[in-house]
């Protein structure tokens, strides 16, 4: 399934809200939303993506056949699509963090948003939405001890068409593989790329803390954690701490 049909605009509100308001119109799996700014970037939580010129922000329409609760596979697939573009670009390996952070050297440099519609029990559609950090230069204070860009680490501009198209194209490939391979294949190689398995760890949503040893991803996606009792519990959603 290539990426073919994009719809570009200058600055926009977000690319999920356009990619859905299209996909709602009929838009086709592979049609995509890529914008040089956005005024409301979002992250999940209704927390906020900064979104500034320089940067990608694309939201990718697809129309999978899977089950509502395997939304979640596609984060993963995307994950190891951006991972696998930075390394074109990387001396370094970006790692994977739970559930949906690519970092390089424990700095977030690219943020995954997937978001589905569906209809009974059924995906109409599925929009993921990907921020990465490309040229921003500096980060504001909120973000300068989390966030990185290319441009800090290798002390230099990229063309964001290069590195959208080397997305694009990965994405296909990691997609393709999951559509006729199933799932196990994106978490092996996820876990592979993770920086939290073995680790303790602890996930805390706006309810609960919950601290223990990350053993993996569960065929849901769900983080599997041996808590101090010694059981195993799965971990839907929240942000993971490490230890
Ligand atoms: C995410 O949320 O990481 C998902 C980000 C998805 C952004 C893309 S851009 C294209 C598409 N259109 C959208 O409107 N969204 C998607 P979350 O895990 O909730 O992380 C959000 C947190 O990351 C914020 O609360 C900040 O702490 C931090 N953050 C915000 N902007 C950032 C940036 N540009 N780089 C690194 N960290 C950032």
């Amino acid at each position: 399934m290539p990426f073919t049909k994009v719809h570009y605009f200058k600055k926009i509100s977000s690319t999920n809200e356009v990619a859905h308001d299209l996909a709602k119109k009929g838009a086709k799996e592979g049609e995509y939303v890529v914008a040089e700014q956005q005024t409301h970037g979002r992250g999940r939580l209704q927390r906020k993506w900064l979104s500034k010129p320089g940067n990608l922000y694309v939201s990718l329409i697809l129309r999978p056949k899977i089950a509502i609760q395997e939304a979640s596979h596609l984060t993963f697939v995307a994950s190891l699509a951006v991972a696998k573009t930075l390394e074109k670009y990387l001396a370094m390996a970006p790692s994977l963090k739970w559930p949906n952070d690519v970092l390089v050297d424990g700095k977030k440099i690219a943020g995954i948003l997937t978001e589905i519609a569906t209809t009974g029990s059924k995906i109409d559609f599925v929009i993921v939405g990907i921020g990465m950090n490309i040229n921003q230069e500096k980060f504001p204070k909120s973000l300068s001890q989390t966030a990185a860009s290319l441009y800090q680490i290798l002390g230099k501009p990229l063309k964001l068409d290069q590195v959208l198209e080397q997305l694009l194209q990965s994405f296909d490939e990691w997609y393709t593989a999951y559509l006729k391979q199933g799932f196990s294949v994106i978490k092996e190689m996820w876990e592979e790329k993770s920086v939290i398995i073995g680790r303790e760890v602890e996930v805390r949503d706006h309810r609960k803390r919950i601290k223990g040893l990350a053993l993996g991803i569960d065929k849901n996606g769900a983080l599997l954690l041996q808590i101090p009792s010694g059981e195993t519990v799965p971990v839907y959603t929240g942000d993971l701490i490490c230890f």
